[in-house]
């Protein structure tokens, strides 16, 4: 769980007309105004969420194209809710003090939060049934200090629907105190109602699974050293940026080598990043690219299909949060370099404000190459070296973390890099049981479910403008056959594009053997000398199909899983893929992305303001290298501009080695360019 620091602000603070950026997240003082005002006229409520809701793209649109018009206002998004559970969707305007929408929202339940979490361990350890069956599989009552609860959502079972707010509690056992949990997964499942806080069933398996007898298999230090201690032979390695950070930061603004991004963070998605432009210096101004981009949602549906395993699929976002469950990160450790940090303020349950800090982490790193080319003839070379801007946060969802990076190129690419940790999710199992080839047998008694990974990014693009198009691309064999006048020797081919015009259209899977990508394109102008729209290309290798069936209950709820990109035409708050409330939908009728596309599947996507939603992820096979804790296994998709520049636009970038042909020929030295004031030996 991320350390918070907790402090409460006074409620009574006025908010002038902000001087922030719109899209800046609320601050303390704003959560607290808008906590203030929610208690003035609605009484005593617990507070679920409190977000910025993000200005209307029309507004904001107005704004960007004059920052000296008024801001668009500032408006707190609140979910709270009664002791009872009612649930409380409210706007505030935090200029006005007022409230602007309020609702009470039936038949959902919102995200789980944090306090909620930490009471279902303390409840679950002292309940009766859950000492009987502790006892049952050889745990003592007087051990029950050693048990321990992830309190995963429901996920979805008929029996409680969204009635109760129903925890089910994957317990674990720790023999001693520093001893890794996930080794000692018990065999049953309690399910607690977290609004009244009391355990409601208890999930027993047909067959017992006493708990393990083996030795412990841990990660921290004392383990290690007791295994034979650290290996010796690692030299520091040292990132020094002697003169500073090339990047400059106004507000939550960072310019950096032709970019301009805008850093947002909310409970849910964690980074979004804004308003994202490129400098071309060809055309002498500022080329809008993004105006949003996010991650909007993932699931991690396993695949063990034994009651209650059946079930589990976690909504890491939707359900808890990557801006919630969001490390504080820290220096030499998270990120090495010279780092800039912002934090991230949250409200508590009881209405007060809770800051993350160092929630996102903003440094520069080496890149490796970033062109070069020898001459065979005579060794007359260039060779420049690159580096990336990363923005990045990690949050851990119980047992797992992602590391999110968001990486930004000298050539215009975005890059998402996604790294997978922490530690598997296991479950109990006896000696020699068959595990019919739903997990793995990662220690001893220690069984690791089948699972994916599945991440829906958001991609509100901006090509020179809002007016898009998305385009497939999949390399296709010439149609002629081996001897035809057209492909005589058999080897033509080309790109084949295929242009979506409708939403239906849209629906489309990654395919290896084409090598598919997607152009976001706008056909309102064309490159200089391919003549081909200017566009942005979505390079995903890493796009699996979701594993579960159609009709199941994980296709149902995660309907934005189903294929690899779908795009809409924009609608204001339309950000989250498995609807706005996620906790324990039944997916009958599947909320988000389905639910769009089919309220208009003709609906017009050509030339217009659209919205692509990609599924990446991997489909995890757990083996014993994945414990006790994983190596991070690293996913990466790529933003890359194509037919956007007239040339190459970073040749600019001082090279690191520059020899040319005349240099070569009379015997002169290259230069190891003096404008990167890099230590280069030649
Ligand atoms: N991965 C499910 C989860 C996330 C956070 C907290 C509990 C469970
Ligand atoms: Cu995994």
């Amino acid at each position: 769980m991320a350390s918070t620091r907790l402090h409460q602000l006074a409620e009574h603070l006025t908010i002038k007309q902000s001087s922030k950026h719109p899209l800046d997240p609320l601050d303390g003082r704003e959560i607290s105004a808008a906590v203030a005002v929610v208690r003035a006229e609605k009484g005593s409520l617990y507070f679920n969420t409190i977000t910025l809701l993000e200005p209307r793209k029309k507004d904001m649109l107005r704004w960007l194209a004059d920052t000296s018009s008024p801001r668009p206002a500032r408006v707190a998004d609140v979910i709270a809710t009664t002791k009872a559970g009612q649930v409380h969707d409210i706007w505030v305007d935090l200029e006005k003090r007022s409230i602007i929408k309020a609702e009470v929202v039936d038949g959902i339940q919102p995200t789980l939060i944090v306090e909620e979490m930490l009471s279902v361990e303390e409840y679950v350890r002292k309940d009766p049934s859950v000492i009987e069956q502790c006892g049952i599989i050889g745990i003592a009552p007087e051990n029950m200090d050693k048990v321990f609860c992830d309190p995963w959502t429901i996920t979805h079972d008929p029996k409680y629907g969204t009635k109760v707010r129903a925890i089910q509690a994957l317990l674990y056992y720790r023999p001693n105190h520093d001893d890794s949990q996930y080794t000692f997964p018990l065999d049953f499942f309690p399910i607690f109602d977290v609004n009244n806080k009391k355990v409601i069933d208890m999930e027993i398996p047909p067959v017992r699974r006493p708990i393990s007898l083996a030795e412990p298999n841990n990660y921290h230090m004392p383990d290690i050293e007791r295994e034979g201690g650290y290996r010796t032979d690692l030299k520091p390695i040292n990132i020094t940026q002697p003169e500073g950070v090339s990047f400059t930061i106004d507000g939550r603004t960072i310019r950096w080598q032709n970019w301009s991004i805008h850093v947002g963070f909310n409970y849910r998605e964690g980074i979004v990043l804004n308003n994202i432009t490129f400098y071309d210096k060809f055309e002498g101004k500022e080329r809008p690219l993004f105006y949003r981009l996010s991650i909007a949602e993932m699931v991690v549906p396993y695949g063990n299909p034994d009651h209650p395993h059946h079930r589990k699929h976690a909504f890491d976002l939707g359900e808890y949060g990557a801006g919630n469950l969001t490390n504080s990160l820290s220096l030499g450790c998270d990120c090495k370099g010279a780092i800039h940090y912002m934090d991230a303020e949250f409200p508590t349950q009881a209405g007060g404000v809770k800051t993350i800090k160092n929630a996102i982490c903003i440094h520069e790193e080496d890149a490796g190459i970033l062109f070069k080319h020898t001459d065979f003839r005579d060794d007359s070379t260039i060779v420049t070296r690159g580096r990336k801007l990363i923005i990045s946060q990690i949050f851990t969802a119980a047992n797992y973390e992602y590391c999110i990076y968001w990486t930004f190129l000298q050539d215009g690419t975005v890059q998402l890099d996604v790294k997978l940790t922490g530690i598997l999710n296991t479950t109990a199992m006896n000696p020699g049981e068959d595990l019919e080839g739903y997990g793995t047998e990662v220690y001893t008694g220690v069984n690791a479910h089948n699972h994916q990974h599945l991440f829906c990014l958001r991609v509100d693009p901006n090509i020179d403008g809002q007016n898009n198009t998305i385009f497939q691309s999949d390399a296709v064999c010439s149609p002629y056959p081996v001897g035809h006048e057209k492909n005589k020797w058999g080897n033509a081919f080309t790109a084949a594009k295929t242009k979506f015009k409708t939403v239906a259209e849209a629906q489309s899977d990654y395919d290896a053997k084409t090598s598919r990508t997607w152009d976001m394109a706008n056909e309102n102008k064309l490159n200089k000398h391919s003549k081909k729209p200017v566009s942005y290309k979505l390079v995903s290798r890493e796009s699996p199909a979701l594993m579960p069936k159609e009709g199941s209950l994980v296709w149902k709820r995660a309907g934005f899983a189903r294929h690899t990109v779908q795009v809409t035409k924009y609608k204001d708050d339309q950000l989250h893929p498995a609807g706005r409330h996620v906790v324990q939908t039944s997916g009958d009728p599947s909320p988000g992305l389905p639910a769009w596309i089919a309220e208009n599947p003709q609906e017009n996507i050509e030339n217009t303001d659209v919205v692509l939603w990609h599924t990446f992820g991997i489909t995890h096979f757990a083996t014993p290298e994945d414990f006790p804790i994983m190596p991070a296994e690293p996913i990466t998709l790529l933003l890359r501009p194509r037919n956007f520049f007239e040339k190459n636009p970073c040749m600019d970038v001082p090279p690191s080695y520059n020899i040319t042909p005349t240099q070569v020929k009379e015997g002169k030295k290259g230069c190891a360019c003096a404008a990167s004031k890099e230590s280069v030996q030649v």
